[in-house]
């Protein structure tokens, strides 16, 4: 007889439809409706990429993926799914609760986010933690997974698959953005967040890893506050490292994602492919992990090392 434990898969989320929209970036802002002139502007951006982004049903197949995957590396635990949402529904309370009719006395929680921020992944899990106590379900949390051996190797692979369509005589010109969203420069550096050191420890291990010979590390995709948030942009430093060094060939790997949306397919293959035409450099960005194996097992790895 296997023992059922909940898997809770958690993600950003993403409108629906056209008129999801305002009430998503209303809950992005903490309940403060945004102007028509932002409205319109973020309307345009998911217009720009095809009308909606592919989020919702990407979030959908990886969470499939990895229950399976899950499932058949366990003989002992049958894992249940449950998909708990940030800024749409259904939310991670409603997952929560779902569990708790269901009979789920205990879960595993993973974020579809592979590096750990107290303000990130840290309030999907305080979220989790909170609705779980009510009703007296026990969570093992799943912190971060970038460093796995397996998600490393997925992208070494797209890197040197790259690479591969680049002339090697061009590969000295070629440089590696690696980059993660952005988050406000204050809030990370009074909280000491492992945020930065972990993207940082990823560029390295690509860097020991991959065939690429020059990497830079960047932010992207930051907030409209006001406020100072963590850098470099990659679009400036897209400038500055074609002005200093001449590349002719810039690689992005947003791996502070795990698949195509919104902020990747506008801010890195609009806003980022426009800085490259710019500067008369080319622009490449590799496959992104959905549900590869590679991704899939890398989450697996790392679950079998806390449960
Ligand atoms: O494809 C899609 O439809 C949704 C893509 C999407 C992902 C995503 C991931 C992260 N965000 C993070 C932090 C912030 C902070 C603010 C913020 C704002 C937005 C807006 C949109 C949006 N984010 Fe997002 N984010 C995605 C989409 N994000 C749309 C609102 C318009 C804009 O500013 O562009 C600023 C909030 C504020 O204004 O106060 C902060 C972080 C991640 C990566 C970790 C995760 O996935 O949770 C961090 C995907």
């Amino acid at each position: 007889m296997k023992k059922t434990v909940g898997l809770l898969v958690m993600a950003y989320g993403t409108p629906y439809s056209e008129s999801d929209i305002e009430a998503y970036y209303t809950d992005i802002r903490h309940g403060k409706r945004p102007s028509e002139e932002e409205l319109q502007d973020l309307k345009d951006r998911y217009e720009f990429i095809g009308g909606l982004s592919p989020l919702a049903s990407t979030t959908q197949n990886q969470a499939e993926a990895l229950c399976s995957t899950l499932n058949d590396a366990y003989s002992d635990v049958e894992f249940k799914l449950y998909i708990g949402l940030k800024h749409i529904q259904p939310f991670i309370e409603d997952a929560v609760e779902d569990m708790n009719k269901d009979g789920i006395t205990e879960a595993i929680t993973v974020v579809l986010a592979p590096h750990f921020s107290n303000f990130s992944v840290g309030s999907y899990n305080k979220r989790a933690k909170l609705a779980a106590d009510d009703y007296g379900i026990s969570l093992t949390h799943v912190s971060h997974y970038y460093h796995q051996p397996k998600f490393i190797q997925y992208w070494t692979e797209k890197i040197n698959e790259t690479l591969a369509t680049i002339s090697p005589e061009e590969h000295d010109d070629t440089v590696l953005v690696v980059s993660a969203h952005s988050l406000p420069k204050g809030m990370i550096e009074q909280s000491n967040d492992p945020y930065p050191d972990e993207l940082h420890d990823t560029a390295e291990l690509l860097k020991e890893k991959s065939n690429i010979i020059h990497v830079a590390e960047g932010w992207q995709s930051e907030g409209n506050t006001g406020t100072p948030w963590l850098g470099p942009d990659v679009q400036d430093l897209t400038r500055k490292l074609a002005q200093e060094h001449g590349y002719k060939n810039f690689i992005y790997t947003p791996v502070g994602f795990v698949c195509e949306h919104l902020e990747v397919l506008y801010d890195n293959d609009y806003e980022c492919k426009v800085v490259c035409d710019e500067v008369g450099a080319k622009y490449y960005r590799p496959e992104m992990p959905n549900t590869d194996p590679l991704f899939i097992n890398a989450i697996v790895d790392e679950i079998r090392n806390l449960y």
